[in-house]
């Protein structure tokens, strides 16, 4: 039975369409549905979100819309912070309407976003604001929100290759998430985000500490660990799904990882 959430249990009263709920940590959440809707903003750590059935990994500078009717939880958090808008249906707002044009309204696939990090400071500042129990109009607590809304809607990335070298290695990252499964040549994929070889290296080394193809890994060996532990499917199998083609070499990398064997972990789950 998947768990729902009631606004009534985190908004203080009718009045009040937007409250703000620091998780720092997040732990580890089962799966749940709300009456209310949550915009997502990772501010530290990493962890997995799984929501209607779709994995992504999260990472800081990343925001995620979470509609009341998508179900949703976390898993394998480390350190996880994240900053949680919970709001209420658009017909709840008594200032503001047609926020849904500002909201994407999507079920899947582009839910997630890199943030520019520009915008950080701003953001922090509404959040403040909005967190601010002294400043408790309705009115105005909805004004910060709707500028809330505009500013993560301006500053959240696209795939389409444009913007600072920055925004497409951001791109590129997010284009991975979804693609860690497929085959990557560098080559053609540092072309398409119109980035040199070079300086996606030398972008994600100085950035992330990691170079282009450790990351690949670590979202495969993630996945694979996930499946591994979700999962009916043996190791060859799940090697493929996770984009390695030796599963000896996928043995390897995965013990370096985890410190375990993926033969260990599937006769030993802990
Ligand atoms: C939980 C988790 C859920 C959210 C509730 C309000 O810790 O973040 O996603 O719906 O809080
Ligand atoms: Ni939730």
């Amino acid at each position: 039975m998947i768990q729902k959430l009631f606004e009534k249990d985190y908004f203080l009263s009718k009045n009040q369409a937007i409250v703000i709920e620091p998780r720092t940590p997040q732990p580890v959440y089962p799966e749940h549905t709300h009456d209310f809707n949550e915009i997502v903003i990772v501010t530290d750590g990493f962890g997995k979100h799984i929501i209607n059935g779709h994995l992504y990994h999260l990472y800081p500078g990343m925001m995620f819309y979470v509609h009341a009717t998508d179900s949703h939880l976390y898993e394998h958090v480390k350190n996880l912070h994240l900053t949680n808008i919970l709001f209420k249906m658009p017909d709840k707002f008594t200032f503001i309407n047609n926020i849904n044009t500002l909201i994407p309204n999507h079920k899947n696939e582009n839910s997630h976003y890199f943030l520019d990090k520009k915008c950080n400071d701003k953001i922090k500042k509404l959040v403040f604001e909005l967190n601010d129990s002294t400043l408790n109009a309705p009115a105005y607590k909805e004004s910060l929100f709707l500028q809330l809304l505009i500013l993560l809607k301006e500053n959240q990335y696209v795939e389409d290759g444009s913007g600072s070298s920055d925004q497409r290695v951001n791109q590129l990252l997010r284009w991975l998430q979804i693609h860690f499964k497929e085959q990557i040549d560098w080559a053609l994929i540092a072309e398409k985000f119109a980035l040199s070889s070079r300086t996606l290296h030398r972008k994600m080394k100085s950035e992330m500490n990691i170079t282009p193809q450790r990351y690949l890994t670590k979202l495969r060996l993630a996945e694979a660990y996930f499946q591994l532990h979700y999962t009916e499917s043996n190791i060859t199998t799940i090697a493929q799904n996770c984009g390695f083609n030796d599963s000896s070499y996928f043995s390897t990398c995965f013990k370096n990882e985890f410190h375990i064997t993926p033969k260990e972990l599937r006769d030993n789950p802990s």
